[in-house]
């Protein structure tokens, strides 16, 4: 009785009857099917409810990528649960915040992980704690019945939270998305469209599954049309390469086609099985879209998407894909270029603040109403926090962001969380963190310090300090010191002058 559950019907509907079809393959030549995908969910379900989890209770996550991980994340919404995916790279002391503010009932980590975290989720009056490897091992393998004969899913509908991502801010607190089974379905059913996908479609699938995009995009449009996914663990380009002739879609941030397009083995032959290659989560430059298009003789296609959001904007699937552009607004997703201080739409062709309504937008932040007030027009919008511009024809430009954020690879680094940790190292008196031009990443991190005592410190020791505080990706991979941070009449630093000071540094320029 999947059609009680609004999120879980459509996951499940385009497979029904198919259940020897693949859903998912992994490197090592594994194959699960839809029967065997649904059927082993279900057992997850059974599990997570025999360890105390209720309809509308959280799961927090922090596993590898697998195909129980997605069994998982299957589990999880047939329960009712809230499925909250965390990033691997967290450290302990990231993790408890996450953990002290979504108040899971059940969190699951990886065994080795387990040592460092089981005290963390006590304090944080965590129910229960399982374990699950990247090899299916662990307690929630162990605790798994089984046969799944008496399982009824539970029923959940379109207004009913569905997940917590979350996204950090401004002020360096990180905010917990609300996203519905509604948001979820209303987006995987836009995209399917947009992007004509069929069952016999064949995904490439080397992103992170704790990110709207790997997660929600990759995996939900996979499953309501019933296609099915060639699995990896992380992306290597020569790995993507060799399975080319066997896929049809690629999804990546634009990083992957950077890389992609370092491979002397990318070629027109060897895609030519390929149908659609889509990036986002940060800007393509206009200069990939192009090289790409010289090489392989396709376009790749750009869309444009928020944690809040999920996707906004697509550039079309036949129509032309325009460098430097991320499309127009999806069916049933309002797209408006606002004056940032009155959110009065603009007149066409001008740059103000681009504002999103649609079922596509998330239902606030997780209890902090202040915050999801702010970020709201009285009329709906949410208002996204980049700046854009749209011209006569739809297509919308990302030209700038008014928020202090940097887009590294794909993954957003909010300066004044690293500000904070630094600020907080002995020896430091106070620091900038940037984001600078980086030929792989897009922007990299770039930190500015000044030391309370001159000379008393020096770079290595302060990467050391980070490591045990700071996820890898967002560590600084440079540290400048100076004696003071150029600051206006206000004291406000004047983060402009440092990004112009340090431009160059990750990429030469050329001549
Ligand atoms: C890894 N490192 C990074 C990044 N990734 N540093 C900065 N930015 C990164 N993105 C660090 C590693 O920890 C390591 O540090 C060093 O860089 C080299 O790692 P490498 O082996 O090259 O990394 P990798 O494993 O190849 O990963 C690069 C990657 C990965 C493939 C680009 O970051 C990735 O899969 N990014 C996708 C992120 C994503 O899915 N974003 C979607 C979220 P050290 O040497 O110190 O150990 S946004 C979203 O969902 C919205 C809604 C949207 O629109 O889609
Ligand atoms: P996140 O908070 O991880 O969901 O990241 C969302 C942000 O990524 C957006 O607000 C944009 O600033 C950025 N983003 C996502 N896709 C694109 C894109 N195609 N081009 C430019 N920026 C993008």
């Amino acid at each position: 009785m999947y059609d009680t559950n609004y999120l879980a019907h459509h996951l499940r509907s385009a497979s029904v009857g198919r259940n020897d079809s693949v859903c998912a393959e992994d490197l090592n030549g594994k194959i699960v099917s839809y029967g065997e995908m649904f059927e082993t969910a279900e057992k997850h379900a059974i599990a997570l409810q025999a360890a105390g989890l209720k309809p509308g209770d959280c799961v927090a996550v922090q596993v590898e990528k697998s195909m129980e991980s997605i069994q998982l994340y299957l589990g999880t919404i047939l329960a009712g649960g809230i499925f909250l995916p965390l990033n691997t790279a967290y450290t302990p002391s990231e993790l408890e915040y996450f953990l002290d503010n979504a108040k899971p009932r059940i969190f699951v980590c990886d065994p080795e992980k387990l040592p460092a975290l089981q005290e963390l989720a006590d304090q944080a009056g965590v129910t229960t704690v399982l374990t699950l490897s990247a090899h299916s091992e662990g307690t929630l393998i162990d605790t798994l019945p089984s046969s799944t004969e008496k399982f009824n899913v539970v029923a959940r509908t379109k207004d009913d939270l569905a997940s917590f991502l979350y996204t950090s801010g401004t002020t360096g607190r990180s905010k917990g998305a609300m996203l519905t089974h509604g948001n979820l379905v209303s987006n995987a059913q836009s995209l399917q469209e947009c992007w004509h996908f069929k069952s016999s479609d064949v995904l490439i699938h080397a992103l992170p599954i704790f990110h709207i995009h790997g997660l929600f995009v990759a995996i939900n449009i996979t499953l309501c049309t019933g296609s099915s996914m060639l699995l990896m663990p992380r992306f290597d380009s020569e790995v993507i390469i060799s399975v080319m002739h066997k896929a049809t879609v690629l999804m990546g941030v634009p990083t992957f086609y950077v890389r992609l397009l370092e491979s002397a083995n990318l070629n027109p032959e060897v895609i030519a099985n390929m149908r659609l290659f889509v990036s986002g989560s940060a800007p393509l430059l206009a200069e990939t879209h192009q090289q790409w298009q010289t090489i392989t003789g396709t376009a790749i296609l750009e869309r444009y998407g928020m944690t809040e959001t999920n996707m906004n904007t697509s550039n079309p699937y036949l129509g032309e894909r325009r460098a430097g552009s991320v499309g127009m607004p999806l069916p049933g997703v309002e797209v408006r270029i606002a004056d940032a201080d009155t959110g009065k739409e603009l007149p066409r062709g001008e740059t103000g603040s681009v504002e999103i309504r649609g079922p596509n937008v998330f239902k606030g932040y997780w209890q902090m109403p202040e915050k999801t007030k702010q970020e709201f027009r009285q009329d709906g919008f949410f208002i996204t926090g980049d700046i854009g511009i749209m011209d006569n024809e739809n297509y919308l430009s990302i030209v700038g962001r008014s928020k202090d954020l940097i887009i590294s690879g794909g993954y957003n680094i909010y300066p004044k969380e690293i500000e904070v940790v630094l600020d907080d190292l002995e020896g430091v008196y106070e620091s900038a963190v940037i984001g600078a031009p980086h030929p792989d990443f897009g922007e990299g991190v770039l930190a500015v310090v000044v030391l309370a005592l001159q000379g008393s410190i020096n770079e290595s020791d302060l990467k050391i300090s980070l490591k045990q505080k700071l996820a890898s990706y967002k560590r600084p991979k440079a540290i400048f010191f100076v004696e003071q941070l150029p600051r206006n009449t206000m004291g406000k630093v004047l983060k402009n002058e440092l990004r112009l000071e340090y431009k160059h540094h990750f990429i030469q320029p050329i001549g």
